[in-house]
């Protein structure tokens, strides 16, 4: 499988041809399920987005909605107060891209211009029909990601697919066309198949052991196992007990030709990812 194409955003291209690339993860919120009201001043949000790229971070990630099941949407003003501040203070101190986690045009909007480069949407489009016209706009990167409902109600009721990984890659081609039709070209779009976001712990494993069905979109591909529930399940582990868990889960991605994690702790899962890619590979990252 070739690699996909590299990926202009912001200050630097993205490129998928060597070693995977590690999305540090800044959640602005009071409730997000791993780290909620750690980092919900603006100060402590720029601090630790600061060291996650000390650390190793290739790009970050900030959300200002916490998408953990059952959460209820906050309003656009709340989630740009929580951001904004964020984005615009790491725009001055890092070099690395930007990416906000949002579903929401308004916010999407005043984040790029407030520095970020990238658009991480967990509804693929789906919840705000105006977002995909800011990101066609702004030359923005894209992150499409697939979940079953919305954060509210995608672990409810009887969660049932016939073939999780078919389902998956046919919601994430219909996304990727959903994007191009409204301007925003292939080559600026990443794909994620959401582990978490409506899955049972098998439909979980089964996404893992079934990224190469994915990456036959063309796309690259980022995956977020860091922390999750299914790992929780499997192992009896609180959310802070998980590290180890999320690292086999890193070196499963990165296996299976995962183009970027998505992870709280980027120094070690920068380790498990580099050592998982070289035996991929057969050879030492450059
Ligand atoms: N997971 C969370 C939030 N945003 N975005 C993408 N693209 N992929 C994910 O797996 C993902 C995401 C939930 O985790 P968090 O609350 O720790 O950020």
């Amino acid at each position: 499988m070739p690699s996909p194409a590299p990926i202009a955003c912001g200050p630097r291209a993205l490129r998928f041809d060597g070693r995977p690339l590690l999305m540090g993860v800044v959640n602005v919120t009071p409730d997000s399920f791993s780290d909620g009201g750690r980092f919900l001043a603006p100060e402590a949000a720029i601090a630790h987005g600061r060291a996650l790229v000390e650390a190793g971070a290739d790009l970050l990630d900030i959300g200002g909605e916490s998408s953990r099941p059952g959460a209820e949407p906050v309003p656009a003003e709340v989630e740009l107060a929580r951001v904004l501040p964020v984005i615009a203070g790491l725009a001055r101190h890092v070099a690395v891209p930007l990416g906000v986690d949002t579903t929401k045009a308004a916010v999407a909007r005043a984040a790029l211009a407030a520095g970020a480069s990238l658009v991480n949407d967990i509804s693929a489009l789906r919840f705000d029909p105006a977002l995909a016209g800011v990101v066609a706009e702004a030359g923005a990167a894209v992150v499409l990601m697939h979940m079953r409902g919305t954060p509210r109600d995608m672990q409810q009721g009887e969660i049932v697919y016939a073939d999780v990984v078919a389902e998956v890659r046919a919601f994430l081609a219909e996304a990727l066309a959903r994007a191009e039709a409204a301007g925003i070209p292939r080559g600026r779009v990443l794909l994620d198949p959401g582990l978490g976001f409506g899955k049972t712990v098998e439909h979980n494993l089964a996404l893992l052991g079934g990224l190469p069905a994915l990456l036959e979109l063309g796309a690259p591909l980022v995956v977020g196992p860091s922390r999750k529930a299914f790992l929780g399940a499997l192992l009896g582990a609180e959310v802070g007990e998980r590290q180890w868990g999320t690292a086999a889960a890193v070196a499963a991605a990165v296996l299976g030709g995962a183009h970027v994690v998505r992870v709280h702790e980027v120094g070690p899962m920068r380790q498990v990812a580099r050592v998982a890619w070289a035996v991929r590979e057969g050879r030492a990252a450059s």
